[in-house]
């Protein structure tokens, strides 16, 4: 490609070819050039809002040409790209992370001041880019963030949503979901209007015989929609490389209207069509571990399975190599299973498109993906009806249909005295309607399945996955612990504590490898390194309090304990516990003479997180903590000694200001229950203490900082599937002291008690699936154990910074290098070679 432009065009091409700034003086230059041509305002009338889009258009300028640049080293050196499917980016705010990645934040600090702005200012205009519910969306941004910091070739492929996850609003104490339209001047995405692709659903399959007598298929009729590409640039830390996240959005095929109808005078179909095709991406789904089954989704998942892969084998086809290479040069990771159908895609593209025969499509499909679980819970393994498969993807049906056929006649071969073990693992549950079981398509096209963090990924070799490990060993099933991004997680969410520890270690190499922190914990007796420390988690304190202030209208004593519990609202990650916690507590210090109540250590027990809109038992939780709320802050026995807050909305964003701010987070779910969880990481890598259960990677923090540094309680997983089955047949006793928490809140002591039953009754009269009540005791207990450490805030200290210290192991570098080798076979790309 490179040879065929002609040296004189090369020369005017490179003499004018952009320019990125680089001093304060090219910065404000370009940022007042896009305020005065590109947002035509002027220094008498650029807003706040115009600066960040200033701001954002010149950092954006840098970053899509290090991003050609890029695009161009991949192509030229044309090694093994990492293709990450992701139905999720969670991916928060770009300007902040994209100024300290480029390292050129100081600059834009002074330039922006001598214009007169201040920076934290500029960077809180940004609306979060907020694609994803949880975990699963945030670990692929985290991804995205790794990949490009060590220069691998990767790109992320997912769906251009038009609302992202609703913004969460608490009205008399109820969640009110509203609307998150996050797309006007967003300035971080670039259309790609020359890059579509056409999408087919419905229709029907026609066989024929081709020019050589075979068998063959054609998927025929039915209705196009068409995806259109936008690109969002991903800048590594400290690279030159910028990788690509692609989004797609759909429209109608054949452009704003169908002129037939519309030209027959039939406008509101014409309109109603175009509307149709819209749909596709114009919402994502709110619910996190719980699939549906809406034919929505499923159109969702194609739309977006289809156009990636078309575009992915476009991009091999160019390099002109035989489809055997193809699994050398493609890595496909599956997040979840939301994105198996690109299993069948491929199978089918090149049997019934590229002629080749099954048994080698099979071979590349299954070398080619890679697929992660992140949930035990049944209720989150998808399934898909086979008649609603049958009319939106009639071909795809078949071939898994066929997939199962070879699969279930290999099982019978290796296992001939086994009947039960067909329908067990057969891809087609025999219910009614029958349901393509989507886990069992991705483990069977997949050469690799992992799990989150070791305890998830044993139970999946030990339960869900069992009869696949006998059938296909051992070998096929692997760990990866997860992890988180230092960049976004340390340094730009706890700017302050990222420079005391670049001040002692002498540079910021930590940021590239994390498990450099273990050199502070030679100044964990530092009495000048301590105080700094502690004066850092005092000011984000002070930040939060402010941020609380200003959201809910209540002052919180910064002395106090800060005990935070964010994330999505579901009853296995028991957010219930803490609040019946919390109400214990409360009638514990109104229970208390003035003389004990000066013992007392005074807390603010935080709460933060979205339920599901259609989750009643997650929204009742959500009203039970307000209206506990409205209670214990209003009382004036309790005063500063405990204070419970709700913040509205939790976001990426937000958890930028939460994390820093906690001296101890709760990580609390039914053990067995939790994947892994990274929250817990976030809190920990930035001075929090936790309180846990032994499940997902609170097993490998705790064996990473000690256990003497984290607060652990409950059953343990071994012993959750016993104690169900005793409450089940009838051998349940409510928790004493739970029992006075459930006294107070039938004596309508937070509202009417009526809005709380659902929630009571689960636990007292429905089996107590999430042991609430087996655990209330060693909770309280080890809550005690809290308040006795926090008294003494030497040793808690000490906790803190050891416990820092020893975190590198979450470093999401560390997790995108197990991948590399142990999933997708791929090598970095050496980013000091020039190649034009
Ligand atoms: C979203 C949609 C569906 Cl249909 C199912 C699940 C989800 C979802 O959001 N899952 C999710 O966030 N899972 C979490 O993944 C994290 C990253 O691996 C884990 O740390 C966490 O334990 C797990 O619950």
């Amino acid at each position: 490609v490179e040879a065929s432009i002609p040296e004189p065009l090369r020369e005017a091409w490179r003499k004018h070819s952009a320019a990125e700034f680089n001093t304060k003086e090219e910065f404000e230059k370009d940022l007042v050039r896009h305020i005065e041509t590109t947002l035509a305002r002027s220094m008498y009338n650029c807003d706040e809002l115009a600066a960040y889009s200033g701001t954002a258009l010149a950092f954006r300028d840098r970053l899509i040409i290090e991003w050609n640049k890029t695009q161009q080293r991949q192509t030229f050196k044309d090694q093994k790209r990492i293709y990450y499917l992701s139905l999720e980016f969670l991916m928060g705010r770009t300007l902040d992370n994209a100024m300290l990645n480029v390292g050129l934040k100081e600059t834009a600090r002074d330039g922006l001041s001598d214009l007169g702005f201040r920076i934290e200012d500029v960077i809180n205009q940004e609306h979060d880019a907020a694609l994803g519910n949880g975990g699963l969306g945030r670990l692929a941004a985290c991804f995205l963030d790794s990949m490009a910091t060590l220069n691998y070739p990767a790109w992320g492929y997912g769906l251009r949503y038009r609302y992202g996850i609703f913004k969460q609003e608490i009205v008399n104490g109820y969640q009110v979901e509203v609307p998150d339209y996050w797309l006007d001047n967003n300035p971080w995405e670039f259309p790609r209007h020359e890059i579509t692709v056409d999408i087919q659903f419905y229709g029907n399959v026609k066989k024929y015989q081709d020019e050589s007598g075979k068998i063959a298929h054609s998927w025929e009729d039915g209705e196009i929609v068409r995806a259109i590409a936008y690109d969002v640039p991903i800048p590594g830390y400290g690279t030159k490389t910028t990788n690509n996240l692609r989004l797609w959005s759909s429209k109608a095929s054949s452009g704003e209207f169908d002129f037939q109808k519309f030209n027959a005078g039939d406008y509101e179909s014409a309109v109603a069509d175009q509307q149709r095709a819209e749909t596709i991406s114009a919402v994502l789904y709110p619910n996190d571990n719980l699939e549906r089954g809406k034919e929505l989704r499923l159109k969702q998942q194609y739309f977006w399975c289809a156009a990636s892969l078309f575009d992915i084998i476009r991009r091999f086809k160019k390099t002109k190599r035989a489809w055997g290479e193809f699994p050398d040069q493609v890595a496909i990771q599956l997040n979840d299973t939301h994105p198996a159908l690109a299993i069948v895609e491929l199978q089918r593209i090149l049997i019934d498109k590229e002629g080749l025969e099954w048994d080698e499509a099979w071979q590349i499909v299954t070398k080619t993906f890679g697929y992660t679980n992140h949930t035990v819970l049944p209720e989150a393994l998808e399934k898909w009806s086979v008649p609603l498969m049958q009319n939106l993807l009639p071909r795809h049906l078949q071939i898994i249909y066929e997939i199962n056929l070879f699969f279930l006649q290999s099982v019978e071969k290796r296992f001939p005295n086994d009947r039960e073990i067909l329908s067990r693992v057969s891809i087609i549950e025999e219910s009614h309607p029958k349901m393509v079981r989507m886990a069992y398509l991705a483990i069977i096209g997949s050469h690799k399945v992992n799990g989150v963090a070791e305890l998830h990924s044993d139970l999946l070799k030990t339960t869900l996955f069992k009869d696949f490990v006998k059938i296909y060993g051992p070998d096929r099933f692997t760990n990866v612990t997860n992890g988180i991004t230092p960049r976004r997680w340390l340094h730009q969410a706890n700017p302050r504590l990222s420079a005391l520890i670049a001040e002692k270690l002498g540079s910021y190499d930590f940021l590239k490898d994390l498990t450099l922190l273990d050199k502070i914990e030679a100044f964990v007796d530092d009495k000048a390194f301590r105080e700094e420390w502690a004066v850092i988690k005092r000011e984000n304190k002070l930040r939060l309090a402010e941020h609380i202030k200003a959201t809910t209208g209540y002052d919180v004593n910064p002395n106090a304990l800060f005990d935070v519990q964010v994330k999505r609202i579901h009853e296995y990650k028991r957010q219930q516990l803490n609040i019946f916690g919390v109400i214990h507590r409360y009638l514990s210090i109104k229970a208390m003479s003035a003389e004990e109540k000066k013992k007392v250590v005074p807390r603010v027990s935080i709460f933060g997180g979205k339920a599901a809109p259609g989750y009643w038992m997650a929204k009742t939780i959500i009203h039970l903590i307000n209206k506990v709320a409205d209670v214990v802050n209003k009382d004036p026995e309790i005063g500063d000694l405990l204070k419970v807050i709700f913040i509205a909305d939790y976001n990426v964003s937000k958890a930028e200001i939460i994390c820093p701010a906690s001296d101890l987070s709760e990580h609390i779910s039914t053990a067995g229950t939790e994947g892994s969880g990274t929250s817990n990481m976030k809190f920990v890598l930035n001075g929090g203490l936790i309180i846990g259960t032994c499940d997902g990677a609170n097993i490998e923090i705790t064996r990473e900082i000690g256990e003497q540094n984290i607060f652990l309680f409950g059953n343990l997983a071994e012993d959750v599937e016993d104690l169900r089955h005793k409450h089940f047949y009838g051998d349940f006793k409510l928790d004493p002291q739970l029992e006075r928490v459930f006294d107070a809140i039938k004596d309508n002591m937070f509202g009417d008690k009526a809005d709380f039953t659902a929630l009571t009754s689960s636990i007292e009269e429905h089996g107590d699936y999430y042991l609430v009540s087996d655990d209330f005791n060693s909770y309280i207990t080890t809550h005690e154990m809290v308040d006795e450490a926090f008294q003494n805030q030497e040793e808690w200290l000490a906790k803190s910074i050891t416990s820092v210290a020893r975190m590198g192991f979450f470093s999401m570098d560390r997790v995108t290098n197990e991948y590399a080798d142990s999933i997708w076979n791929v090598e970095p790309l050496d980013v000091t070679e020039e190649t034009d």
